[in-house]
């Protein structure tokens, strides 16, 4: 068999003192951390897209990697690519991968040929996934590439295109069950608008809501058991994107009745694009029971677009993986790394670099997490600033037991309040003396 990346071992653990760059320093897969062990716990998947696929083409410049597998005919690449996906995987201990539909083979001239192709390569993946023993995690489609959809796709205003995507999300969902996906995700590509001078906002939600209604139906009748996914974010490529946040996402599924099957993928780019913290978007899902996924990745604060950067924030890892312990892990779900390396970061040595790098920021924030809760301050802490509920007037008010002239008389009575300090530096504190203590 070819070996794509000649030069790079198997990737293995040695410790936070190792000094061997193609070595993992806190992601010991067997190792038991707070129940399980850490690869049952972190979940982690290559992205295709990122990883086999994009080489580093910008707005100002081409590619600045080589992404050609050693052919350019089309259909020959995407055998080797896949190949070469499963070589990587195996030597960076990945044990899931994501994919778009477009990713794994290319586009013909017309769908019938064009799902065809996917057949083939889906054939190849299967045995391949059955050979080096991987899962898939999610599959998608690429409502976005192509100017077809540059209305949009489930809210695009002409209703070819409408069905043009909808046989497109039919073959994706085929594949993704024939693989045995654990998930299917909705990004919402170019599914939002520009103006709303030329936009019928609520007949574009309603139209997206029927045919992600037509997904589930199908995806149900020929035997998918895994989550629907929507995957959140605030703009690009439209000025708006309809899924805007967790928040808004949620309202969409419930206000169309689709939250029995579907649950949030959160990417930490996304979440930090809409100006909230990648905890904040991972408790909003967990709160209204639709934690599920997480696109692994970080952005650059002070870029106001999605640089899908590995992560590598320590703080941001640790306390993600804190909310993900305490919405009960991952069932589905898994950490999908949607990031690349830099362009200028191209060369074989530095994709494993990169995902080294992002697995063990997530292994040492899991193990951080861990510390945290084993610890148990900082979970004392916030019982105790919500104690004043647990008895007398805060026990009735959570009983539903009293009422406005009620309160008022209490309130009467007491006379002025003292608040309570929120604590949040000597919490800042804490967490610290944990994570670096
Ligand atoms: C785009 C993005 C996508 C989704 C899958 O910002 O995150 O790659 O993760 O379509
Ligand atoms: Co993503």
């Amino acid at each position: 068999m070819q070996a794509y990346y000649p030069t790079i071992p198997k990737i293995r653990y040695e410790g936070a003192r190792s000094d061997n760059p193609l070595a993992f320093k806190y992601y010991d897969p067997e190792a038991i951390v707070a129940g399980k062990s850490m690869r049952e716990q972190l979940r982690f998947a290559m992205s295709y897209w990122h990883t086999m696929v994009a080489a580093g083409t910008d707005m100002f410049g081409v590619n600045t990697m080589d992404k050609s597998y050693g052919s350019t005919d089309p259909m020959t690449q995407a055998e080797h690519k896949a190949q070469a996906a499963f070589e990587l995987m195996d030597k960076l201990d990945l044990d899931f991968f994501c994919f778009h539909d477009r990713d794994i083979s290319p586009e013909a001239d017309n769908l019938k040929e064009t799902d065809a192709r996917l057949d083939k390569i889906t054939a190849l993946l299967k045995q391949l996934m059955k050979d080096y023993n991987k899962k898939l995690l999610w599959g998608t489609a690429n409502l976005f590439g192509n100017p077809r959809y540059m209305n949009g796709a489930g809210t695009s205003p002409s209703a070819d295109v409408y069905a043009f995507a909808a046989a497109q999300l039919k073959k994706a969902v085929e594949i993704t069950v024939e693989l045995g996906g654990n998930g299917y995700v909705f990004w919402g590509g170019r599914e939002g608008y520009e103006t709303l001078l030329n936009t019928d906002m609520a007949f574009e939600l309603d139209n997206m809501a029927r045919l992600m209604h037509m997904v589930v139906d199908y995806a149900r009748s020929i035997g998918f058991k895994g989550d629907f996914y929507i995957e959140p974010k605030p703009k690009e490529p439209m000025k708006h994107q309809y899924d805007f946040d967790a928040a808004t996402a949620l309202n969409f599924l419930r206000a169309h009745d689709l939250l029995g099957d579907f649950k949030l993928n959160i990417e930490a780019n996304h979440a930090t694009l809409a100006q909230h913290t990648f905890q904040h978007e991972l408790r909003t899902a967990a709160v209204n029971g639709a934690f599920g996924s997480v696109d692994a990745n970080q952005g650059d604060l002070l870029l106001g677009w999605d640089t899908d950067q590995f992560p590598t924030n320590v703080y941001d890892t640790t306390l993600a993986m804190l909310e993900i312990l305490k919405a009960g892990g991952f069932t589905n779900g898994g950490l999908n790394f949607d990031a690349k390396a830099r362009r200028a970061s191209n060369t074989v040595e530095d994709i494993f670099y990169s995902y080294i790098a992002g697995m063990d920021a997530f292994a040492l924030g899991l193990r951080l997490a861990d510390k945290i809760q084993q610890d148990g301050r900082l979970d004392k802490f916030v019982a105790e600033r919500y104690s004043s509920f647990q008895s007398g007037i805060g026990q009735k008010i959570l009983e539903g037991r009293t009422s406005l002239p009620e309160l008022e008389a209490y309130a009467l009575e007491k006379g002025e309040v003292k608040p309570q300090s929120g604590r949040q530096e000597y919490l800042e504190s804490i967490l610290n003396q944990l994570m670096f203590g």
